[in-house]
């Protein structure tokens, strides 16, 4: 037993060590009208290593929160001047976004109830005054662990396990919304699509690994020559771009540049050395669905398969 009880210690130690060391990241701010109880609060936050933001209520927390959209954590009390706390709630809930931060209401013991309250209006959590400086840390160290790990998960979800760009559902989510936010505003914005050229060869040939080393190093081009776009793998070979803010021309130039830089890096696997080269297709429109501009580029792309591959058409 003695041994079971000191081994986890040692973990909780290293567990512990390890949140020392990026904590000094994570802001969390404390709303509560009593100065002692913020100071209270700020003092073990510190001991930490946390961020620490203060609001005396909660307008003043709704006004940090804009300074500071960064706040991870919100620890607020329940009876304060202005706004309670489950208004408080209420209102970051429906002013910021729910991922990425948590909410852990105080409440005095007498007043047990407070606490199912509090999660009812939208807290992920409580803490019942007084608490052991035990429990504070545990309830905000397990808060916090709870949105990284849903963050981690959604990056999971959107992102292409082999290259880590979007996977073809964030891209679609994403293309959405900045192509219709360049339609209202009138943007020029242009679509992209980017096949590999003859890639089944380059399998057959090297092998699935290589092939699998070849998306890889196209994926890090595209980081460093479209970092400004939305670009994504949306199919095994295939590729596609948002370009907001270039008209066709400066987006053929873009797409080029990229094929350029693709041709001109010679991959080396097995002692043998090759180039690959894309194929893409590019359109230009003020209006028009994203299917509808995903079409017709992929329409260019087909014509510059047909004239003969290593060319961008638009
Ligand atoms: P084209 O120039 O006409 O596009 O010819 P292609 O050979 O590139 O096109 P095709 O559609 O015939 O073949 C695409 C190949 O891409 C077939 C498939 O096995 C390979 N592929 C798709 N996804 C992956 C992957 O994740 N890794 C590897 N290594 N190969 C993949
Ligand atoms: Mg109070
Ligand atoms: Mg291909
Ligand atoms: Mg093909
Ligand atoms: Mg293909």
């Amino acid at each position: 037993y003695v041994v079971k009880e000191s081994r986890h210690a040692y973990h909780y130690a290293l567990k512990l060590a390890r949140r020392l060391k990026t904590n000094h990241r994570i802001k969390v701010m404390v709303v509560d009208d009593s100065k002692m109880s913020r100071n209270h609060i700020r003092n073990l936050l510190e001991r930490h290593l946390y961020r620490v933001i203060e609001a005396q209520d909660g307008l003043e927390a709704i006004e940090q929160m804009g300074i500071h959209p960064d706040v991870r954590l919100v620890i607020t009390d329940f009876e304060m001047p202005n706004m309670d706390g489950f208004k408080l709630v209420n209102e970051i809930r429906s002013k910021f976004d729910k991922r990425g931060l948590a909410i852990i209401g105080l409440s005095s013991v007498e007043s047990g109830i407070l606490s199912a309250q509090f999660i009812k209006h939208g807290a992920n959590d409580f803490l019942n005054k007084p608490f052991y400086p035990e429990e504070f840390y545990c309830r905000i160290s397990q808060n916090l662990e709870a949105i990284e790990l849903i963050e981690e998960i959604e990056d999971a979800a959107n992102r292409d396990y082999l290259t880590g760009l979007y996977n073809r559902r964030a891209f679609f989510e994403r293309a959405e919304a900045l192509i219709s936010k360049a339609q209202k505003k009138q943007v020029p914005t242009s679509f992209c699509i980017i096949d590999l050229d003859n890639f089944k060869l380059i399998n057959d040939e090297y092998g699935h690994a290589c092939g699998d080393e070849v998306l890889k190093r196209f994926a890090r081009l595209f980081d460093k020559h479209c970092e400004k776009f939305l670009y994504a793998r949306i199919g095994g070979e295939e590729f596609a771009m948002v370009m907001v803010g270039l008209d066709n021309d400066k987006a053929l130039t873009l797409v080029n540049g990229l094929r350029q830089a693709l041709v001109a890096q010679a991959i080396e696997w097995d002692g043998k050395q090759f180039h690959v080269s894309f194929s893409g297709g590019v359109i230009t429109d003020s209006e028009g669905s994203v299917d509808h501009l995903y079409n017709r580029a992929d329409e260019m792309l087909y014509r510059a398969k047909e004239a003969g591959r290593n060319m961008v058409f638009g």
